[in-house]
Order: structure tokens, then C-alpha cells, then sequence
């Protein structure tokens, strides 16, 4: 767990966390339990996407992927303990008057299970080979990546108390913000190196997969992910300058290069 967890990562979904509290007008305290959750929640998934029957993969973080270390049955146990220590810490978690920690498990259970983690992965190995239309691959983006980076954005806003005017703008912020920053993962898998992105490059056309460059190529993919950002930054709108911290990281998720 600890290999898996210490070895780096970008930290996207706890600092996406952190900022919709701070624009909600909360804390870090507040929020740290839904950030430390969110991010336990993220690393099983990785571990577990990595393993042999799933993606088969050898690098993650610049390090060589758990079970290449520890073998895959412990592995499969690290992703099991993290998945159930994010219960184990939001569970802990005392949210701002409005909401319960009840609603905060609720939206976490929510996230990661049928409806859109495990769902979105179910329907990514059953495209595997290519041949998904537009709308399929727009399904996968948002139940695999954008679900979770949106529900660390409504986490950390609820822990804050926001009201539910404030808590649709993150959600539309985070569900357009997602979509984009899987659009650019999608083009560094061709365009960076293994080395820059401290996973496997090139992995997606090796396995004829069905990508936004696939269907549109490297130069609308790019206007889309920046499409999806302006959608993304005019969200945050009803939440003034509080919410600073967030133009900058659609900024960030748009232009970064691993
Ligand atoms: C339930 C096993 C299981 C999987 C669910 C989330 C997921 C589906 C699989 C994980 C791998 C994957 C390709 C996810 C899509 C989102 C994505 C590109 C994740 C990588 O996130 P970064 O770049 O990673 O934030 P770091 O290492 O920086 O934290």
C-alpha cells in the first residue's frame, strides 16, 4: 500500500479537493479526510488497472508496477486495503453542517463502484481492439476519469458546506475539466515518452485502442481538451475569485505535459 501510494503522482484529486473547499469559503481541515480518501481511492485503481488481467502493466509512477514487485495476489490485496481504508477515512470525516458524513460515503461508494469507476473499466475492456463509436468513448472518459475528479471536487465542497448552487458548478467544472484531462492523456500516450510520463507511452495504438486521436486526431483532440476547459472555467463562475486555485489547475490539466 505504502509502495504504491509514496511513489509519487501527480496528487490531482486531493488538490482538486482542497481548492472546491477553499472556494466553497472552507478549510483544509475540513476537507483533508475527503482528500486523503480520494487519492487512497485513486491508487487502488491504478494498482489494480495494472495487474496482468487487466492492462498488464510494468511502470506506474516511474516505478516498476506493485505486483511486479510484491507478486499479484498481494497487489490485488494493497488495492483491496486501499480501496476499503477511503471508507476507513471518510468514514472519520465531519463535514460542515448540511451534509453527514453518511452523504459523504454515499458519494464516494457512488463514485467508485458500477455506476462509474468499475463500470467505465467494465466497458473499457470490452472495447479492447478499437471499433468504439464517439458516444461509447465518451462513456469510458467520464465513469474512468471524470467521475472521480469530480467527486473529489463535490467532496471537498461538501465538506466545506457549500450550498447546492456552488456544488452544481463544481460538478459541471469537474465533469468538462475530466473530460479534458483525459483527452491530453490520451495525446501525451502518443506524443511523450515512457520516461516523461513515468507509465507506459504508446500503449493505446499498440493495442489498436479507441482514443480521441484515434477517432479525430492529435489536432482536434487538442481544440476539444481546450473546448472542454473554457466549458470547465465558465462554470466556476457563481464562485468568484475564491475559486482562483481552480482556473489554474484547468490551466494546468490542459498544458501539462505528463
Ligand atoms: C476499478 C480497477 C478499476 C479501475 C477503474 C480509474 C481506472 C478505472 C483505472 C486506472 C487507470 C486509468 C487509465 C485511469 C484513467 C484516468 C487516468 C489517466 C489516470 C491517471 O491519473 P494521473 O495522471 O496519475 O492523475 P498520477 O500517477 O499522477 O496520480
Amino acid at each position: 500500500m505504502r509502495y504504491s501510494v509514496f511513489a509519487g503522482g501527480k496528487r490531482l484529486r486531493p488538490i482538486l479537493c482542497l481548492a472546491a473547499a477553499e472556494a466553497c469559503e472552507g478549510n483544509d481541515t475540513l476537507a483533508i479526510p475527503a482528500a486523503c480518501a480520494v487519492e487512497c481511492i485513486h491508487t487502488y485503481s491504478l494498482i489494480h488497472d495494472d495487474l496482468p488481467c487487466m492492462d498488464n502493466d510494468d511502470l506506474r509512477r516511474g516505478n516498476p508496477t506493485n505486483h511486479r514487485i510484491y507478486g499479484e495476489a498481494v497487489a490485488v490485496l494493497a488495492g483491496d486495503a486501499l480501496l476499503t481504508l477511503a471508507f476507513e477515512i471518510i468514514g472519520f470525516s465531519r463535514p460542515a453542517r448540511k451534509y453527514s458524513t453518511g452523504d459523504m460515503v454515499h458519494e464516494l461508494a457512488l463514485t467508485a463502484g458500477s455506476k462509474h469507476l468499475v463500470g467505465g473499466q467494465v466497458m473499457d475492456i470490452e472495447g479492447e481492439g478499437g471499433g468504439l463509436s464517439s458516444r461509447e468513448l465518451r462513456f469510458i472518459h467520464e465513469s474512468k476519469t471524470a467521475a472521480l475528479l469530480t467527486c473529489s471536487l463535490r467532496l471537498g465542497a461538501m465538506a466545506a458546506g457549500a450550498s447546492p448552487r456552488r456544488l452544481a458548478a463544481l460538478t459541471k467544472f469537474g465533469q468538462s475539466t475530466g473530460l479534458a484531462f483525459q483527452v491530453i492523456d490520451d495525446i501525451l500516450d502518443i506524443t511523450q515518452s515512457s520516461e516523461k510520463l513515468g507509465k507506459s507511452a504508446g500503449k493505446d495504438m499498440a493495442a489498436n485502442k479507441t482514443t480521441y486521436p484515434s477517432l479525430h486526431g492529435l489536432q482536434k483532440s487538442r481544440r476539444e481538451a481546450a473546448r472542454l476547459t473554457s466549458v470547465a472555467i465558465a462554470a466556476l463562475k457563481p464562485l468568484g475569485s475564491k475559486a482562483s486555485r481552480l482556473h489554474e489547475m484547468a490551466h494546468y490539466l490542459l498544458e501539462r505535459d505528463y
